[in-house]
């Protein structure tokens, strides 16, 4: 009956199709009820000959029950729902991660950070933001070395916790994963956490959800959902292909080695991806 709704590859999606096919039939038999109510007594009630119009002010139980029958209905959806906003929005509520990246939103373009072969992401702070270390790498801290930043295509592992570290570089954009029922604002200078996992392996849209710009309907990515195999093979092709992350200035001349023939690799090679973009 949904299937206008694209398929569904994520827990917390399935979670959330439940929740709006709930919602979606009780607001479509209210819709039916009061409208074929609305007709009946229109019919009934009709102008007659000889039928005089009457006057009353209202009566107490019917009031009380339409007040009360709504509050009910809402707090009780509110209630029922609650655990599921809770696990998609809640910051003290994301699950340890099996494996977290940074992302960031520019207008028109999406990056993405990995934490390359020590699995640890480099410490960052917004003051170390440059035009060629967007993400605000701390330089100092050596697990940031081997990070590595892809443009616009990013990877991940299926059926693993993943926990998107989400944040802008100029105005609000807004990390939409339609297959992942994920959506999430990216708001400067803020890192939001944003977990999901991914029930099946395939190529999924991501697209910006925020009015951001005259560019804004071209601001879009590629998910690769791998295999762990997969992603791992890939993870360890970006490592030693990998241009040094940012903010190694003299790393952008060796983006030219990045031979994988991955759009993924070959986009995430560049520094100078983001350096262009920057001035744009
Ligand atoms: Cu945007």
């Amino acid at each position: 009956m949904l299937d206008y709704l694209p398929e569904v590859v994520s827990t917390v999606g399935i979670a959330h199709d439940h929740l709006f096919v709930l919602v979606y039939y009780i607001t479509a038999i209210i819709f039916v009820l009061v409208n074929v109510l609305m007709v009946y007594f229109l019919i009934k009630y009709r102008r007659r000959e000889g039928r005089k119009a009457y006057h009353f002010h209202g009566s107490m139980p019917v009031e009380f029950t339409w007040t009360l029958l709504p509050t009910l209905l809402f707090a009780g959806l509110g209630f029922y729902s609650d655990d599921l906003w809770a696990d998609m929005k809640y910051q003290n509520r994301v699950p340890k991660p099996d494996i977290e990246i940074d992302v960031l939103g520019q207008t028109f373009l999406w990056h993405f950070r990995y934490p390359g072969a020590d699995g640890v992401l480099g410490k960052k702070d917004f003051k170390f933001r440059t035009a060629t270390n967007l993400f605000g790498m701390d330089p100092s801290d050596p697990y940031g070395k081997d990070d590595f930043i892809t443009t616009t295509h990013f990877n991940l592992p299926v059926n693993k916790t993943v926990v998107v570290h989400l944040s802008s570089v100029d105005v609000l954009h807004s990390f939409f994963l339609p297959h992942f029922r994920v959506k999430q604002d990216a708001v400067p200078g803020m890192w939001i956490n944003v977990p999901f996992d991914g029930l099946k392996t395939g190529v999924y849209e991501l697209v910006c959800a925020e009015l951001c710009g005259s560019g804004h309907y071209s601001m879009r990515g590629v998910l690769h959902m791998q295999s762990q195999t997969d992603f791992d093979k890939w993870m360890n092709e970006q490592t030693k292909s990998k241009t040094p992350a940012p903010p190694v200035a003299e790393g952008a001349a060796a983006s030219t080695e990045s031979g994988t023939g991955d759009p993924a690799a070959t986009m995430g090679a560049g520094t100078a991806n983001s350096d262009t973009s920057v001035a744009q």
